[in-house]
């Protein structure tokens, strides 16, 4: 064992001095893409679907087997990848309406401006889901805090999700193309304006409902919330992949010759799923998979210009996701009917919303051509730990107090190491923790929606324990024939939880 990581070793030093000595660390692209699960791309099974730049970065660098998001939804994941700090730690991190106040506290050091404190330029386009504003926020005026407040230089985002109001784009704090003579009015209570909503007017509708989205309507498809006006200003849906794979290959250009970090996060493939025309029906596993089509050809332009830009070599590019795969998410868009077979979250049980293995562990793939050899890893790795790791690697410095439970996993990032975290919690609502191949569950919050009791979203009522080595997919509760072992993995979270 010992002569092996040696031998690695030895076989990666070249590589290590060539990078140390050239001048600037290397640049960071974090693709993350909205609820797509473990089995949805091919190099991690999918047969359905064919993703192959996705997997040409697999078989360039290393597929991680066991890499997991913080959280089951978008929010606290995304909360715990920018601070370094558990969601469930810091209340108020559940998923937010469109119009919530900046849940990260701008005086904390985060990825990104621990990234700008070592020289780098950041970039934040797609998803932010992390609210605008102190509360109240004006849509017609300059919006912060918000990104550029945590550390990003520069900003194109979405506000919340897809199928949240206001379905525009905010770049750099400014909605981009609004008419001044036409504002914009957000609401979360109650209707605003003269906008049909969904539940009035289902007619209206090109994409049918299946739970919840039934207020303003947008491009023919209704939304979580109320908007009005902002007319000149509203996003195109079936272009929206294109645009902001534009805002992050533009940028890439703009910065080539500066270190960048580039946090790319995809709409594709969160609903509503209207992918661009030309993927449509390109896949054998309907809508929802022509939108992870249209992911993967994200994927190649980030890796195509790179390349035109001679930055492959100088660039750590990472591809994962958010959380866990769902395949009826509200709209009752086919998804369901054309599976055909695909299996979203592989071998694992639940997907997004549950505290089980689907609900976080998903794709992670990490290349580096010349620095990262091809291959395979099984370290257990958390995108809590990218604030410790990328902080290592461009040699910054995180304050004293910041990012407390992002430890420092890069040598499993980089294949020097197949050693990840020893434990890991997992959440979704409630917490279980991860202690190599086992796992605890305690008692989960019982969630009492419509869909609570979906076999891919019941959460345990009492105390469960699982031996991955064995049972992969959280079948066998063996709690009873391992008590003791269960009340060390119960006080070490007690312990964590602090
Ligand atoms: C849920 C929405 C779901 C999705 C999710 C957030 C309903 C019925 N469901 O409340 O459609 O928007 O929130 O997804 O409204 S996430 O990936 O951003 O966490
Ligand atoms: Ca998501």
């Amino acid at each position: 064992m010992l002569r092996r990581s040696f031998l690695s070793l030895a076989a990666a030093l070249p590589a290590i001095t060539r990078a140390q000595s050239s001048r600037r660390p290397p640049n960071i692209v974090f693709i993350l893409a909205d609820d797509v699960g473990y089995g949805d791309v091919g190099c991690y099974g999918a047969t359905r679907v064919k993703t192959p730049n996705i997997d040409r970065l697999a078989a360039q660098g290393i597929r991680f087997t066991d890499a997991h998001s913080t959280s089951s939804t978008c929010t606290p994941s995304r909360y715990s990848l920018m601070t370094g700090q558990y969601a469930w730690r810091k209340k108020g991190t559940g998923i937010l309406p469109g119009d919530a106040r900046l849940i990260i506290d701008p005086a904390r050091a985060t990825l990104p401006s621990v990234l700008k404190s070592a020289g780098y330029t950041t970039a934040a386009v797609g998803k932010w889901h992390l609210g605008l504003g102190t509360g109240n926020v004006d849509w017609n005026t300059e919006i912060h805090p918000g990104p550029r407040e945590v550390g990003f230089d520069y900003s194109f985002i979405m506000p919340a999700t897809g199928d949240r109001v206001p379905c525009v784009y905010v770049e750099n704090g400014r909605v981009v193309g609004l008419d001044p003579k036409d504002p914009i009015e957000v609401n979360y209570q109650h209707k605003i304006g003269s906008e049909p909503t969904g539940k009035e007017h289902p007619e209206l509708l090109k994409m049918r409902l299946s739970e919840g989205h039934a207020d303003t309507i947008v491009n023919g498809i209704s939304r979580i919330g109320f908007m009005s006006g902002g007319k000149a200003a509203l996003w195109n849906d079936s272009t929206m992949g294109q645009t902001l794979t534009q805002k992050a290959t533009g940028f890439i250009e703009k910065n080539r010759s500066n270190p960048f970090f580039v946090y790319l996060a995809t709409h594709d493939i969160h609903v509503p799923r209207v992918p661009n025309g030309k993927f449509l029906g390109t896949t054998a596993c309907g809508l929802r998979c022509d939108a992870i089509a249209q992911l993967d050809w994200t994927v190649g332009q980030v890796m195509a210009t790179l390349k035109a830009n001679r930055l492959e070599e100088n660039t750590l590019l990472i591809f994962t996701s958010d959380n866990g795969p769902v395949v009826d998410d509200g709209y009752a868009d086919g998804s369901v009917e054309n599976l055909n077979g695909h299996a979203p979250a592989s071998r694992f049980r639940g997907g997004k919303y549950s505290i089980y293995e689907g609900g976080t562990r998903l794709p992670f793939i990490a290349s580096w051509p010349g620095r990262i050899r091809p291959g395979v890893s099984d370290a257990l790795v958390s995108q809590v730990d990218m604030t410790a790791s990328f902080a290592s690697l461009a040699s910054a410095k995180i304050p004293e107090g910041s990012a407390p439970d992002s430890q420092n996993v890069l040598p499993a990032i980089l294949g020097d190491s197949k050693q990840g975290r020893e434990l890991l919690v997992e959440h979704s609502g409630g917490i279980a923790l991860r202690q190599g191949n086992w796992k605890y569950i305690p008692a989960q919050p019982q969630a009492n929606g419509p869909r609570a009791k979906q076999p891919d979203r019941i959460q345990p009522a009492t105390p469960e324990l699982y031996d991955l080595s064995k049972d992969i997919g959280e079948r066998q509760n063996v709690i009873a024939a391992n008590t003791e072992r269960a009340d060390a993995m119960r006080a070490a979270l007690e312990k964590i939880k602090g």
